[in-house]
């Protein structure tokens, strides 16, 4: 077999309990069963004039290789390019676009800093897999330094319409990018659409059975959506965790059910019309008051980015005004908790909950959607609301699909999953975990690899 060298910009410790983020989450599950090189940045900001050389650290099966940034990168690479403008375009979100031409400037100059660690590095049967949005260059570069061997690319986020896409300046020159790889994958069939689309709107050509003719080179393009590692996950759900068991059993004594969202706190998660839903379902169905409560888990993230500390502030308010208006002395409808959860209590948390409420305006898959399933007992399973704009709902039919823009009818979906009788709830939990045992961590390692290593198409969704 040969070496797998994974790039993303950060790198996750493989053995870690606690992660939020899905991209850490799922490639570590997936490094950790073939071993190799995980290379990205180390988190550190430095002032330095020569860049300095990877720093390697040996975990498991896994070797680290580490650069660091200087704050100029940071600013310009990550908070800008990276997540003021591909994250908020790719989830459809033109109005939080800030563009500046530095912004392309540090996206460039830091695709090839990863170019020039990775050359020093690489050994001639190595394949590469590079991930996400931050890393779309960086093909070109390591083929502008003379590297041969196999590169793919896995986008862990939407990829937009080309009317949306072509909103970004340099558009074209992001998509030609993207095709001096030799696979590109996707997480759902839309996202593949929206490829196709774009190279036959501005490029004049197609991708035709996976394939797309770019000179003389052919590029594979194809829908690889993620898993999760279920057994793993299973597992973890099924191990007591006295902490939340005393807490699940109180509410059992109370008559009580729990909704769950788990996110990173993010705008596209959609969590203000998630906590408006919740509201909704105590206004439109009153016997619901004191019988159920929503807990909120998100995790801080990308506090630097002005879009994030406005949601923080209006989940904030929202839920302390949903408190004020229903709370009792002995019943709180809405607990938030701005923070990270261990796996093992979240897998606890999740089986404990009778619903699991995912519902983003945009997301490439969800792993909180898969997760939630996989950790339900099968005798009295739980039920999945979810967001039709998840990329899980292209293949997760037997959840309660919702619009997550539409409070009424998340509300009306809340109060149908809680009423849902046992059979229901168990022919649809069934059909679920054979989905998510389909399309595991797994089998998303081995069909990108089969087309990375081999050229070849399984069909992956
Ligand atoms: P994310 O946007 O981070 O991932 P998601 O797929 O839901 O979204 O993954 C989040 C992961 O972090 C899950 O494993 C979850 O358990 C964990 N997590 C989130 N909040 C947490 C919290 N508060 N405490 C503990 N753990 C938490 C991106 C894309 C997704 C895509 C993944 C993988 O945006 O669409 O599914 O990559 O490709």
């Amino acid at each position: 077999m040969n070496r797998l060298v994974v790039v993303s910009n950060r790198v996750a410790d493989v053995q870690r309990s606690t992660q939020a983020g899905g991209l850490a989450v799922g490639l570590a599950d997936s490094l950790r069963q073939r071993g190799g090189v995980w290379m990205g940045w180390d988190g550190q900001t430095l002032k330095y004039e020569e860049e300095p050389e990877p720093r390697i650290r040996k975990i498991g099966a896994v070797t680290q290789a580490t650069i660091p940034l200087t704050e100029q990168d940071y600013a310009e690479y990550y908070l800008g390019f990276s997540n003021s403008v591909l994250w908020p375009l790719f989830h459809y979100r033109l109005d939080l676009v800030e563009y500046k031409t530095a912004f392309l400037e540090g996206y460039r100059r830091v695709n090839a800093k990863f170019a020039n660690a990775l050359v020093s590095i690489l050994q001639p049967e190595d394949v590469i897999w590079i991930h996400d949005y931050h890393l779309i260059p960086l093909a070109a570069e390591l083929r502008q330094r003379g590297c041969k061997q196999r590169i793919g690319f896995f986008l862990h986020i939407p990829f937009p319409p080309p009317e949306i896409l072509a909103a970004v300046p340099r558009h074209r020159w992001l998509v030609e990018s993207l095709l001096e790889f030799d696979v590109i994958g996707f997480q759902t069939n839309t996202d593949l659409g929206n490829l196709q689309h774009y190279v036959e709107d501005h490029l004049g050509t197609e991708i035709t059975e996976g394939r797309i003719k770019v000179g003389e080179r052919e590029v594979i393009a194809g829908c690889f959506p993620i898993g999760i590692d279920v057994d793993a996950f299973v597992e973890m759900a099924e191990r007591p965790n006295d902490e939340v068991q005393i807490e699940t059993h109180r509410r059992e004594i109370l008559g009580r059910r729990q909704i769950i969202g788990v996110d990173r706190l993010d705008y596209t998660k959609g969590l203000p019309d998630r906590l408006r839903a919740f509201a909704r379902l105590l206004e439109l169905y009153p016997e619901m008051r004191k019988s159920v409560a929503l807990m909120q888990i998100a995790t801080p993230t990308r506090e630097e980015v002005e879009a994030y500390v406005d949601i923080r502030k209006e989940l904030e308010a929202l839920s302390g005004a949903i408190n004020g208006r229903f709370a009792d002395f002995n019943w709180t409808p809405v607990r938030y908790i701005h923070g990270t959860v261990p796996r093992d209590a979240l897998a606890a948390l999740y089986r404990a909950s009778q619903v699991g409420f995912v519902t983003p305006l945009r997301d490439g898959m969800n792993l909180v959607a898969k997760e939630y399933v996989a950790a339900q007992s099968p005798e009295n399973p739980g039920v999945l609301v979810l967001s039709k704009f998840a990329g899980a709902a292209e293949d997760l039919h037997e959840a309660l699909i919702v619009n997550p823009y539409d409070v009424d009818d998340m509300a009306r979906n809340l109060c149908r999953a809680l009423t849902m009788p046992l059979e229901e709830r168990q022919e649809r939990h069934k059909a679920l975990m054979e989905r998510i045992r389909k399309h595991d961590a797994k089998h998303w390692l081995d069909t990108f690899m089969a087309a990375l290593e081999k050229g070849e198409i399984k069909n992956a969704a």
